[in-house]
């Protein structure tokens, strides 16, 4: 009989003291030798805040409204996803080089500051970080560990939302990943963009980004992109929904990658009590920063 190793959800593994998804932990101590170009633009976030949709807009950006041309190849391969590695599915490092990749080459990383390969701060390569309001993010991170089989096994809503807060979840304190990007746009060149404010009004935001890259657009291109990134088009989309990975990996029938892009679904998760609590550590832990978030919109 055949022996078949289970390399699902394996426990998470401390780099610099960060959890992080063992596969991802193992690519990210491969990654100190990348070497990054000064033309490469990297979208950093932590996870579940708004990536796939800033990388899809600036696909779209970057092959000047072509939108045939950002059918090329899923998100993932597009916007190699630098410290990815799974079992069965190509590492994000083996895309980055790749032929669909855009050209200067779009990364994309949730690895916090201390874990960023070097080169990326030395050659000051431009960064559009995003963040959204952690009770969506904690949310929509809950829903993906019961789809992503990379993550180990989230529990009850309960116990993973204790781990959110202790920062015991892969790439650890929503806190300090906010935060310490926060920072670094003081001394580095970060666009930091908030997920709340695209679901405002995403054409303001489309034209912030367009002026941090110092490229301009047509009107009439700008209106195309709203369009052809909305939550709708891109939950179709088989090129930016994630449905071409193996269910191995992402079972969409547990929840699906494009579930509800909306601000406020916590609402529908958390307790009284749980955002009692949960407003109390926030308050805490945000005092004497200027970042505000919005809980809803
Ligand atoms: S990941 O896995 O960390 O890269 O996920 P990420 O792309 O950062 O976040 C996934 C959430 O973003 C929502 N999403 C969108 N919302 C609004 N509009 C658009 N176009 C869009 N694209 C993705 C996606 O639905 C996930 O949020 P939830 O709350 O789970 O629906």
């Amino acid at each position: 009989m055949e022996l078949v190793q289970d390399t699902s959800r394996p426990p998470l593994k401390y780099l610099k003291g960060i959890p992080m998804v063992k596969y991802f932990a193992e690519a990210t101590e491969t990654l100190q030798n990348f070497q990054a170009f000064p033309d490469d633009l990297l979208v950093s976030t932590y996870p579940k805040s708004g990536t796939t949709w800033v990388s899809e807009i600036l696909d779209v950006i970057y092959q000047g409204g072509d939108l045939e041309k950002c059918r090329r190849a899923p998100i993932y391969i597009r916007v190699p996803f630098l410290e990815f590695k799974s079992p069965g599915v190509p590492s994000g490092m083996s895309s980055s080089s790749g032929k669909y990749t855009a050209t200067p080459p779009l990364l994309k990383t949730h690895l916090p500051v201390s874990l960023v390969p070097q080169s990326l701060l030395h050659q000051k390569v431009k960064v559009i970080y995003v963040a959204c309001n952690p009770k969506d993010v904690a949310v929509s991170y809950y829903n993906f560990h019961n789809m992503a089989k990379v993550h180990p096994d989230p529990g009850t809503w309960d116990s993973f939302l204790e781990k959110f807060m202790d920062g015991k979840v892969s790439y650890g304190s929503w806190y300090q990943h906010v935060k310490e990007w926060w920072e670094l746009s003081r001394s580095h060149p970060v666009l930091y963009l908030f997920y709340e404010d695209m679901k405002e009004n995403l054409k303001r935001e489309i034209r912030k980004i367009l002026g941090f890259l110092g490229c301009s657009l047509p009107e009439e291109i700008v209106d195309l992109i709203e369009q052809h990134t909305s939550f709708k088009k891109m939950k179709e989309n088989p090129m930016t929904n994630y449905t071409t990975l193996p269910s191995h990996h992402m079972d969409h029938s547990a929840s699906p990658f494009m579930r509800k892009g909306i601000i406020g679904d916590w609402k529908n998760t958390f307790t009284v009590a749980q955002n009692e609590r949960f407003d109390a550590h926030y308050a805490k832990k945000m005092a004497g920063y200027d970042l505000n978030f919005r809980w809803q919109v």
